[in-house]
């Protein structure tokens, strides 16, 4: 039986207010934009700054279906270096590293970018023949790289235990002095604030739940749940559901999703000078301005689109993390969250266009793509702006995967990248 209850009573409300929107509401789009890029995080806000800096190209609209930086781009570890092993890679990531170095002055936004050093351990032959691989790939790349013994990574951060008995014993890292961390949020922040005074619309609380394309198969507009909005390029930037979004398009991506979490523990007094990865425990660790460690644990090994991550994954970091800096022992861990990372076949980033005219990929970014964010929306701005990828992010393709030019970067970083 159906009592009367106010519960009721509000839920007819509601859906007869929504049902009266609806007659309202005209299903043709009642704006329309050059360009719509779908995700508020670093990557869309970058790649729209840039459209509307370089390009002119400032009938653009960002949107986010929750707050900007609410999704990988405010929840990662900040890790940023260039130290890839491809030249393909390297290239892109090194011109991501130099807009790094002047992206403060070129927001006036401080993105507290910190150029602390980042070094690689290596606890095992092959951890370190891997380790000598990537720095002298880097050094004929241009890019700075060092490789240290363990007197020296101890040298460079003194808490590391480097005793020869240690459960995993130090062999020893590379180190690439220009890497570091930078504020997330800030750099958010900073590229949306600078992208709405050049005029982009920047819409949160609006969730793209449908693609529209005309009678050629063009894309044409987006559904959301705030409207419709046309568009004559639609970007997907989304990271973790960038295959949803392709999925509403007709198109299937070669993408998984995956939980990748992080921690930080109670604030401390400086104790951690720089920031030190190790792919064989899958962990690596900093240490904010505000004092606490920021650690950063393994992707779940199950796809799943939870922004939490499962217990035994943070668990076994940490008890690595201690056997590495035994100062930690005593520490509380304060706060963990994860994110969704989207993870290609072969570790490496999606940009460019897609069979589906009008529609463009910039995700797969996976575990790695903080560092990337300045270099990947600047390059990919100039690609939608000129109808065709940029050199430095042609490699990245989509057909790469059938044509089988892969960029292995699997061991680029601590987590499986
Ligand atoms: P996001 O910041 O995730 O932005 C995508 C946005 O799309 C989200 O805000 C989401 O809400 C929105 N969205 C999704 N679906 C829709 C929809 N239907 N409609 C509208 N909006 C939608 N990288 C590094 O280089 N260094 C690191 O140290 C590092 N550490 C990491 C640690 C963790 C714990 C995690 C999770 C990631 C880490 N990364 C790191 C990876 C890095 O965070 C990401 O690669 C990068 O932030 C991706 O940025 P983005 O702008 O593409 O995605
Ligand atoms: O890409 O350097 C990186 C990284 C570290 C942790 C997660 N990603």
């Amino acid at each position: 039986m159906r009592g009367f209850s106010f519960l009721r009573i509000l839920q007819e409300s509601v859906s007869g207010h929504r049902g009266w929107r609806e007659q309202w509401r005209s299903p043709e789009p009642r704006k329309s934009y050059d360009v719509v890029v779908v995700g508020g995080g670093g990557h869309g806000l970058a790649t729209a700054y840039y459209l509307a800096a370089e390009h002119g190209v400032r009938n653009v609209a960002v949107l986010e279906k929750g707050w900007i930086g609410g999704g990988n781009s405010g929840r990662n570890t900040t890790i940023v270096r260039s130290n890839y092993l491809f030249e393909e890679s390297a290239a892109l990531y090194e011109h991501s590293l130099k807009l790094w170095e002047g992206l403060s002055r070129k927001l006036n936004y401080n993105v507290m970018f910190s150029q602390r050093g980042v070094m690689a351990l290596g606890h095992t032959v092959t951890d370190v023949q891997v380790i000598k691989r990537h720095v002298h790939a880097n050094r004929l790349a241009g890019i700075d790289a060092e490789y240290l013994d363990p007197r020296q990574a101890k040298a460079f951060c003194p808490i590391l235990d480097i005793s020869r008995d240690a459960r995993y014993p130090v062999l020893g890292a590379s180190l690439q002095r220009r890497g570091g961390t930078a504020r997330h949020d800030a750099v958010v922040w900073g590229y949306a604030r600078a992208a709405d005074a050049l005029g982009v619309d920047v819409i949160e609380n609006c969730e793209v739940t449908g693609v529209r394309r005309d009678a050629r198969g063009a894309v044409s507009g987006v559904e959301t749940t705030r409207g419709a909005i046309g568009t004559g390029v639609l970007a997907l930037v989304a990271a973790g559901h960038s295959s949803v979004l392709a999925g509403m398009a007709g198109l299937r991506l070669p993408i998984e999703s995956f939980p990748l979490q992080a921690l930080v523990s109670e604030p401390v007094k400086p104790v951690m000078p720089c920031v030190v990865m190790s792919n064989t425990i899958d962990a690596y660790m900093s240490q904010s301005d505000k004092g606490e460690l920021v650690i950063g644990a393994g992707t779940d090994a199950y796809p799943s689109y939870g922004q939490r991550g499962s217990f035994q994954v943070a668990s076994s970091t940490l008890d690595s993390l201690c056997e590495l800096f035994p100062v930690l022992r005593r520490l509380r861990m304060m706060r963990s969250w994860a994110g969704i990372v989207d993870v290609t076949p072969d570790r490496s980033p999606i940009v460019g266009p897609t069979p589906t005219p009008g529609l463009w990929l910039n995700c797969g970014w996976g575990t790695g793509g903080f560092k990337a964010i300045p270099g990947s929306g600047h390059l990919f701005a100039a690609s939608l702006a000129a109808g065709r990828p940029h050199t430095l992010v042609a490699p990245f393709g989509l057909d790469r995967f059938s044509a089988g030019r892969l960029i292995d970067e699997a061991t680029a970083a601590a987590v499986s990248h």
